[in-house]
């Protein structure tokens, strides 16, 4: 019973904020439509609305550049209270941007690995045919416009790019970066949510002056590998390129499309993605600071993302899981933190219980770690995460991310992903699917 009325209360959520075109991650914070939440909403609406859900992802879609990119938010047209808004972006500088109001970064791709999801449940070869063409050309965006070293692991150029936009992982890099000449801005963000729950103003000092840069350079690929003063290959956002790619490949395969050019992509990856990230000595993935050369040694929950991928080996798997995430010192609940997973190792001197991505427990990184989990035949673990986590959506409602201490909301109300996860969360069993 309960379990359907969570269902029930997911699917208002997700009504709630839909626009009619696209659906907002957020009634209040987020007003337009961010890439990487559309395809989890696309997942979850695709449980109860299947028309809907596809719907979703066009609108994505309506966004795309010419050069292949799929930005980070699709503004549509819809007036609001964000900052960064598109006036300061001035995409219309690239001749690359698109028709449409966007940003000029993107973000983690999953939109293939959502499509695949869904094809999977609801064969449909149609829309699949529809959309492959695009993703196919993000992908090879990402594999040549985003390869700095001819790895074929993509390069972000920005935190937002990453989507754990708060996350430590990133203030190394910026400790090197001194915004010079900083434009006016009046951020929005701490309007409608609590400053402790957001990024420190200098952080966020640095997210603005890094777009100041980009538009100078009018958003050209080339200039922005060289000049950005934010470079980095991230773990994340790679090991779900990675498994996107392999979706990609299937998606490719069931409407008869060649895969040459994936499968190239997907062997130069692979020995790459270890090679560069894998820490022998102490068992976890660490990302890569390519302005210094230097891996980047913070212990964040985004290590456990290649697992998501199926990249690790099986003795790498069993490191991360029974020396990282099963340790009550760095993941694992203990006297203080009653929940899992918390974004960042407790280790770290920069965890914190309630800012955004430094320490709360986010449902996406819990579905990607049960997801991962599967995989890798924990699927005990993985239920035991399942369970706190939907028992984390019951308790304290559709939030944008947990205190893992106690598992009260922050953030967000209303929010969107985690609406979608819910029900994807609770309809999926122990097994893949
Ligand atoms: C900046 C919408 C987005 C998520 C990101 C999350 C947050 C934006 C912000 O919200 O980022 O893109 O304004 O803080 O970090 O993952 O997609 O939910």
């Amino acid at each position: 019973m309960a379990a359907t009325s969570l269902i029930d209360r997911a699917i208002a959520v997700l009504r709630l904020n839909d626009t009619g075109i696209f659906t907002k991650p957020g009634p209040h914070q987020y007003p337009h439509q961010w890439n990487w939440d559309s395809a989890l909403i696309a997942l979850g609406l695709s449980h109860f609305d299947l028309p809907r859900a596809q719907q979703e992802i066009l609108s994505l879609l309506s966004g795309q550049w010419r050069d292949g990119m799929i930005p980070s938010v699709v503004y549509h047209s819809i007036p609001s209270d964000y900052f960064p808004n598109p006036e300061f972006w001035q995409i219309e500088n690239s001749p690359s941007a698109p028709g449409v109001s966007t940003t000029g970064i993107t973000q983690p791709p999953l939109l293939a690995t959502v499509v695949q999801m869904m094809h999977t449940r609801h064969p449909m070869t149609d829309f699949v045919r529809e959309v492959y063409p695009a993703i196919l050309h993000w992908h090879r965006w990402l594999h040549t416009d985003r390869d700095a070293d001819g790895s074929a692991l993509a390069c972000i150029i920005h935190p937002w790019e990453s989507g754990t936009d708060d996350s430590p992982r990133w203030l190394h890099l910026f400790e090197a970066i001194r915004p010079e000449a900083l434009p006016e801005f009046q951020r929005g963000d701490t309007r409608h949510v609590a400053a402790i729950e957001r990024p420190n103003p200098r952080d966020y000092e640095r997210f603005i002056y890094l777009i100041d840069v980009f538009r100078r350079l009018n958003y050209t690929p080339g200039e922005l590998l060289k000049y950005s003063p934010f470079l980095a290959q991230d773990v994340l956002f790679n090991s779900i390129l990675f498994r996107a790619d392999e979706d990609l490949r299937a998606l490719a395969k069931s409407i008869g499309e060649p895969t040459e050019e994936i499968d190239t992509w997907l062997n130069r990856m692979q020995p790459n993605f270890n090679a560069r990230f894998w820490q022998e000595d102490i068992g976890l993935y660490y990302d890569y600071d390519m302005r210094t050369g230097k891996s980047i040694p913070i212990n964040t929950a985004s290590t456990f993302l290649p697992l998501f991928a199926g990249l690790p080996s099986k003795e790498q798997a069993q490191r991360l899981v029974e020396g990282h995430l099963l340790n009550p010192g760095e993941y694992a609940p203990n006297d203080s933190l009653r929940h899992w997973v918390t974004t960042t190792s407790q280790t770290e001197p920069t965890w914190e219980a309630r800012r955004y991505w430094r320490g709360p427990a986010w449902v996406i990184m819990n579905w990607f770690i049960i997801e991962g989990l599967k995989r890798y035949s924990y699927d005990d673990l993985a239920d035991t995460i399942r369970r706190d986590t939907v028992g984390l959506v019951e308790t304290s409602g559709f939030r944008e991310y947990y205190d893992a201490r106690d598992g009260s909301g922050c953030g967000s109300t209303d929010f969107s992903w985690s609406a979608a996860l819910a029900i994807e969360l609770s309809q999926s069993s122990k097994s893949n699917p």
